[in-house]
């Protein structure tokens, strides 16, 4: 598991350099949005729960059928399953924010994720949008933690998302 700093020490260290100008770039740019992040995973750690059930209502009023006979999410053990994977996807992308990395998602949760989804018939179209409505809904919350620019908290779920649907055949 690799973040922002243990990305780039390997790097230079690879190649037996000194931390050179660009190097301080991004160093400086990770130190510099260090707080907006921590506030970010103090703004999802408040609303987890609330942020994966909004999500999910929202998701399966978009879509019933997800949630009707036939559906992948139909009976109460699967709709939980699917709630709990939102959950997922929403912790493990708060590790990645923190970290500034999205090595962690990789690792963690997107090895042998699709053989598991093409297996059990979830759909990835329905769960690639269930990812972005938290993402639009965390943007939401942490803005109105007084944070201004919101466009770090892309990355984590944009990483997500194009993984999970660059894996579907
Ligand atoms: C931390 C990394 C990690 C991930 C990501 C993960 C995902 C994951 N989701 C699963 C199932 C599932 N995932 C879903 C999800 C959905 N169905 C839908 O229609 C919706 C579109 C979607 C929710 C948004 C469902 C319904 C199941 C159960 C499928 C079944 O058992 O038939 C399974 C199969 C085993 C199980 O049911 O627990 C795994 C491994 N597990 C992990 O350990």
């Amino acid at each position: 598991m690799r973040d922002a700093i243990t990305n780039l020490i390997k790097n230079y260290d690879g190649t037996g350099r000194y931390l050179d100008g660009s190097a301080i770039d991004r160093l400086k740019s990770y130190f510099a949005s260090g707080t907006d992040r921590v506030t970010a995973a103090a703004v999802i750690n408040a609303n987890a729960a609330t942020i994966v059930k909004e999500a999910g209502l929202q998701l399966f009023e978009e879509q019933p059928e997800l949630i009707r006979p036939g559906g992948n999410a139909y009976t109460t053990r699967r709709y939980s399953a699917c709630l709990r994977d939102m959950d997922y996807y929403l912790r493990y992308a708060t590790y990645a924010l923190v970290a500034a990395d999205t090595n962690v998602l990789d690792e963690r949760v997107l090895q042998g994720l699709r053989e598991t989804y093409n297996s059990l018939g979830v759909p990835i179209a329905p769960t690639v949008y269930g990812i972005q409505i938290m993402k639009e809904i965390v943007k939401q919350k942490v803005a109105a933690a007084g944070v201004a620019n919101t466009s770090f908290l892309d990355q984590p779920f944009d990483h997500l998302t194009r993984e999970i649907s660059e894996q579907s055949i």
